[in-house]
């Protein structure tokens, strides 16, 4: 059986993405499909700024990433491992709605969630500071190779993130992110929603669009941002995110890591590697 370690965070929602993902996978394969073995990033802690982390695992510095002895290089981008999961496993994308899936969960990474879901305080003039990034610049006691692959992260840092919370990006997401669920909302599955609520319907089960659509959705309302959410979509992830698949990702906890405590972080981080 091929086995792959998932670097992720409890609290990241592409990292939520690729779990749920897996979990949806697990239902049409059964659990022997692949093994995956799971490894907790703490970015309040930092660890994805850590030199082996940017070195050897993913240079952007984020979560999910994929390692494998049988991959030539780490996947660092949850659409990206999705895709290559389906190409191997193929069941989640039915190939009646290969062409839609793909191109609206291409849609949807091009939102960028940290957008919609991060207080406004975190802003100032000059955009959402890492803190933590330029701490680590402003050592003198680490290596050359350590300081190119912050330097590196620290522009794709200011390229996606820094200002990600003005208000100009944060109405052109909101944008984004309306016109995604009024596409989405045409396709999903008129059945009703306590039968299995999967987007292309119960016949054609759980898809990759589904796998990534679930963790955005309930992020938002985690959020507070159900306001722009249509209320099919609000039932649909409502009913998906009390069924297993989902529980078992989550622990039945929110997404947003504000809202648990710090004794049910500690334990979500052992019970979530191994
Ligand atoms: N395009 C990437 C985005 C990944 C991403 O934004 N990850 C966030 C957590 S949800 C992260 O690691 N942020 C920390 C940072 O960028 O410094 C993907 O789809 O995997």
């Amino acid at each position: 059986m091929t086995e792959y370690t998932l670097y992720h965070n409890p609290f990241s929602v592409h990292s939520l993405m690729v779990r749920y993902t897996i979990s949806l996978l697990e239902s049409v394969y059964g659990h022997s499909f692949a093994q995956f073995n799971l490894k907790v990033v703490d970015q309040s802690r930092n660890q994805h700024l850590e030199e082996c982390f940017l070195l050897k695992v993913n240079p952007k510095g984020q979560v999910p990433a994929l390692t494998s002895p049988s991959l030539p290089e780490p996947i660092t981008d949850s659409l990206e491992i999705t895709t290559f999961l389906t190409k191997k496993y193929p069941g989640l994308v039915p190939e009646a709605h290969r062409e839609c899936i793909f191109a609206l969960l291409t849609e949807l990474h091009e939102i960028q969630p940290f957008s919609l879901c991060v207080s406004q305080t975190y802003n100032t003039p000059e955009g959402v500071r890492n803190v933590g990034l330029d701490f680590l610049l402003s050592r003198s006691d680490i290596s050359d190779e350590y300081r190119r692959a912050l330097q590196f992260k620290s522009q794709f840092y200011d390229s996606v993130l820094l200002h990600a919370l003005d208000d100009d990006k944060v109405r052109q997401v909101e944008l984004q992110a309306k016109v995604l669920f009024d596409k989405v909302s045409e396709i999903l599955s008129d059945e009703p929603v306590d039968k299995d609520p999967w987007l292309f319907g119960s016949s054609a089960g759980p898809s990759a669009l589904d796998g990534h659509l679930l963790p955005f959705i309930v992020r938002l309302m985690d959020a507070g941002r159900s306001d722009i959410i249509p209320e099919k979509l609000v039932a649909y992830a409502t009913e998906l995110s009390r069924r297993e698949q989902w529980q078992s990702v989550t622990l039945g906890l929110p997404t947003m890591q504000s809202f648990v405590g710090k004794d049910q972080i500690e334990n979500l981080k052992k019970v979530m590697q191994n």
